[in-house]
């Protein structure tokens, strides 16, 4: 493709488009229905109880509403995100079909591709995201947390709270990430909101994508721009794209659009991934004492929030054959939606899943998803959160919410729009 040219948004984001009216709702024998839409309002408000009736409904359901089949129990879901070729992603992994209607933009190489295309995409951002590669860019990442944090504590008690959203969740990883793939620093909010537009556009066509597509034209010229190896500081995450596409691993139209990877993904998923875990501990005083009195459980803890709180709720698979899955059939062609969240409850799996314990280790966790798509960005994403929450921890007694924390609805994130802090300092 011409990557000089803006990316089409075709018909995919207007309301009422071919795809959600088109399918038949009829549901097929024997299998449970749950009469429930996932990216209502209500249901992105508080997930929670809808999980739970969706876990207990089957290991496998039916949502007559979008007419596709889903699962909201860990094994089921583990199971089907570990079986690449019954349950592909080329055919997109949000609830449009690429088969039948064009995605609204060219599709990502490692995130809407199956092997073996997925699997050259992934080698060379799996490389440049290694805990080698990511080992490099620790001491900054933790001197710019370091810069951050005193300064909130400064404002904390010169002003008695901090908004947690605005003054640190989207400031430090628009900060780190964006400065370790080389981008400028002009211009780097259209990020939030670019992130905010793709995750709402793997659900359907409801207000909330509307909403958010309405700038996706100078959205998507923003982020195509910079994703040109002229625009990327030599050496970063982004130009080591370039460079293996000069070894030839990829071909230089792929370069841009592995970058687009980085640009869509690396940023509202840890700002969320880090606003829950200040959410989860606010709330939690008692498991903040735990943090507090050992610091080094940082990273567990982020790792708690992520099964607890998950920054990405969903994502879909489409059957490349009939699949059976615990006895039911899904055919062919057939749209499945997996609840990673409601898998990281899921009581089959997680003793006393409801409870917040920093001291958990609940490895297995979905969050990351599993299987040859889980979090390529994994490495960065832990070390954002671990040296978040051990900076936070190293400076503040207690943390208690200063006001109503407000929500950000997003298709696939859960997400805040604001969260008013106390930080109680020593
Ligand atoms: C991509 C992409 C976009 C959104 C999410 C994601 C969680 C990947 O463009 O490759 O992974």
């Amino acid at each position: 493709m011409n990557d000089n040219a803006p990316e089409q948004p075709a018909q995919g984001l207007t309301p009422g488009g071919s795809a959600a009216i088109a399918r038949s709702g009829n549901a097929p024998a024997g299998v449970p229905v749950m009469d429930v839409d996932p990216f209502s309002d209500a249901f992105l408000t508080d997930p929670y109880p809808d999980h739970e009736r969706m876990r207990e409904a089957g290991p496998v359901f039916w949502i007559p509403k979008y007419a596709i089949y889903a699962s909201a129990r860990h094994e089921q879901v583990r199971a089907i995100l570990n079986d690449h070729a019954t349950y592909i992603s080329s055919a997109g992994v949000g609830l449009a079909d690429f088969n039948k209607e064009t995605p609204f933009r060219p599709r990502s190489l490692i995130l809407e591709a199956d092997p073996p295309d997925h699997t050259r995409a992934r080698s060379v951002l799996a490389r440049i995201l290694s805990p080698r590669t990511v080992m490099q860019v620790r001491a900054t990442f933790a001197a710019e947390a370091e810069t951050l944090l005193d300064r909130l504590v400064e404002k904390a008690r010169s002003e008695g709270e901090i908004d947690a959203v605005k003054d640190l969740s989207e400031v430090y990883p628009l900060k780190v990430f964006p400065d370790a793939v080389g981008l400028e620093s002009e211009g780097r909010e259209m990020l939030l909101l670019y992130g905010n537009m793709i995750f709402n556009a793997f659900g359907p066509r409801n207000e909330l994508l509307v909403r958010a597509a309405e700038k996706v034209k100078p959205l998507t010229q923003w982020i195509m721009d910079h994703c040109k190896r002229e625009m990327l500081r030599p050496g970063g995450f982004g130009d080591m794209i370039y460079q293996a596409a000069d070894a030839g691993e990829i071909s230089l139209d792929e370069a841009p659009l592995l970058v687009r990877s980085f640009l869509s993904a690396g940023v509202d998923t840890t700002v969320n991934g880090i606003g829950n875990a200040l959410l989860c501990l606010a709330q939690h005083p008692e498991q903040y004492a735990r943090l507090r009195a050992d610091p080094s459980l940082a990273r567990p803890a982020f790792e708690e929030a992520l099964r607890y709180e998950s920054a990405v709720q969903t994502f879909f698979r489409t059957t490349s054959v009939d699949a059976s899955l615990s006895g039911i059939t899904i055919p062919a062609g057939s749209k499945v939606l997996t609840f990673l969240a409601a898998a990281n409850r899921d009581p089959r799996q997680w003793p006393d899943p409801e409870r917040f314990d920093i001291e958990r280790r609940p490895s297995g966790h979905m969050a990351f998803g599993s299987g040859i798509h889980g979090c390529v960005g994994q490495v960065v994403a832990r070390l954002e959160g671990e040296l978040i929450l051990a900076g936070i921890a190293k400076r503040v007694k207690s943390l208690s919410l200063a006001g109503k924390p407000t929500r950000r609805l997003n298709n696939t994130l859960r997400a805040l729009a604001s969260l008013p802090l106390k930080l109680e300092t020593a």
